[in-house]
């Protein structure tokens, strides 16, 4: 394991006040990095300048309520006001520190917007504004090229979201600054005592619903604040990948899969554990051997590896899990090559990690926007260009047990070689995800901040 770093201590271990001193710097490196790369953008695209909205508040239909907002990714890529509407970036070719507009207007009906944390601010020329006319004077000319979700400063159409730049930013992103990657890290510390707590509250009894909520209070969060949507599923549940928690307490509980994270200056973690109600049993020996099988499988990664082979790799890993447990009657080269393994593992290894939870820029073969050719057999992967130095992804392979895919499985030619009595023992399980996120770092080495921010945990 001569690849792994030695667990980052440098910054967790600072007092709050020290701790965020040293994240401002990072910050105001991160901003000064941001800057010479975009305007390495804006020279390659043509623009005198890019301002970047971080978007409105929208209402519901035929209703006076809003929905909870959040700063679209391309702004939060550069500044961590996630839940601030009507902010604006500009920035130029040849001006050092960007320009950040501030909407501030007086309202009383509503708390004050979230404001930079200390130290943050200095990285920006910032400026107040109490309607947009005041941001339109200070456009260069008719050029501006303009990303948000709408288009109030009235730039022309061929300027606004424009692909040529979109690309470039997706492409550089893929190569996280040090700030990205503590704010990942951090965000890995802050989820492991909420996905403590909701092992617990599975233990206990609870709800898929009171789990879930056991998560937020946990790690002090607003549901809203969740980079997605908590996954909570009991027994069946943890087989539907995109679970929507219910209230009712299953009986009795046997499986528990969460997958949660926590959001951090606007990044996000993205983390998966899987847990048996009864450690002797069947399931829990599985998933054991999965979480040998995904460790494996994070080692396997490293500058310039191919995500498509390794994706190829975790489809043999967990075809060795099946045959080692007696559900498939071949050996695992043979389920790969018969394309059993969709059945039981439907989706992608990982994806890359960001200030999206499935980060931009994955599939780019450059900075044109060019895509990488899908693989014929696994055309739908999220992640297929070879990896970088300082990029974050996630590793979660799975294995479920989805009662239409055996179906249809046990209608077609490749009935035979499963073993379908041991399936209808498992059934009830649902399924395994086990998911870390990953740096890897220019010397090669990798960082498993989720496994480092379990263990640190531990010693606290
Ligand atoms: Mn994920």
């Amino acid at each position: 394991m001569g690849k792994f770093q030695p667990i980052d201590t440098k910054l967790s271990t600072l007092d709050p006040q020290a701790y965020n001193h040293e994240l401002a710097l990072l910050y105001q490196r991160h901003i000064g990095e941001k800057t010479a790369r975009f305007q390495t953008i804006l020279n390659a695209t043509d623009y005198p300048e890019l301002v970047i909205g971080s978007g409105e508040t929208k209402m519901q239909f035929q209703d006076d309520m809003a929905y909870s907002f959040k700063a679209n990714p391309y702004f939060r890529e550069w500044v961590p006001l996630a839940t601030r509407a009507g902010c604006y970036l500009q920035i130029t070719r040849d001006r050092e520190k960007p320009r950040l507009f501030l909407l501030t207007v007086e309202d009383i009906w509503h708390t004050a917007p979230e404001s930079l944390p200390a130290g943050f601010e200095q990285a920006f020329e910032v400026i107040e504004y109490s309607s947009i006319e005041e941001v339109k004077k200070f456009l260069i000319d008719e050029a501006t090229a303009f990303i948000n979700e709408t288009n109030e400063l009235g730039v022309v159409a061929e300027h606004w979201n424009p692909q040529a730049v979109l690309h470039q930013i997706d492409y550089q992103r893929r190569g996280k600054t040090l700030y990205e990657q503590e704010s990942v890290r951090e965000a890995n510390r802050r989820a492991v005592p909420a996905h403590r707590a909701a092992q617990q509250a599975f233990m206990a009894g609870a709800s898929e619903v009171q789990i879930a909520a056991a998560y937020l209070a946990a790690c002090d969060c607003r549901e809203s604040e969740m980079p997605y949507g908590i996954i909570a599923g009991v027994n069946e549940h943890a087989a539907v990948l995109h679970h929507h928690n219910l209230f009712k307490q299953p009986q009795p509980p046997r499986s528990f899969l969460i997958d949660a994270g926590v959001e951090v200056n606007g990044y996000a973690s993205d983390i998966t554990r899987t847990y048996a109600y009864d450690p002797g049993c069947d399931f829990a020996a599985m998933i054991a051997l999965m979480d040998i099988k995904q460790q494996e499988l994070v080692s396997a990664g490293g500058i310039d590896e191919s995500p498509v082979d390794l994706h190829v790799l975790s489809q043999h890993k967990i075809a060795e899990v099946l045959v080692e447990f007696g559900l498939l009657k071949l050996s695992p080269e043979e389920a790969v090559a018969k394309e059993i393994l969709g059945s039981f593992y439907p989706h992608g290894l990982g994806h890359h990690l960001g200030c999206n939870v499935h980060d931009k820029g994955s599939q780019l073969a450059n900075a044109q926007g060019d895509i990488i050719p899908p693989h014929k057999k696994y055309p739908k992967l999220r992640a297929a260009s070879p990896m970088v130095a300082n990029q974050i992804h996630t590793v979660e392979p799975g294995l479920y047990f989805i009662p239409a895919f055996l179906d249809r499985l046990k209608a077609g030619e490749h009935a035979g070689v499963i073993n379908w009595s041991l399936i209808d023992e498992f059934l009830p399980y649902g399924g395994i995800r086990i998911e870390d996120n990953i740096i890897v770092h220019q010397d090669g080495s990798l960082e498993n901040l989720t496994r480092q921010a379990f263990a640190q945990s531990e010693v606290n």
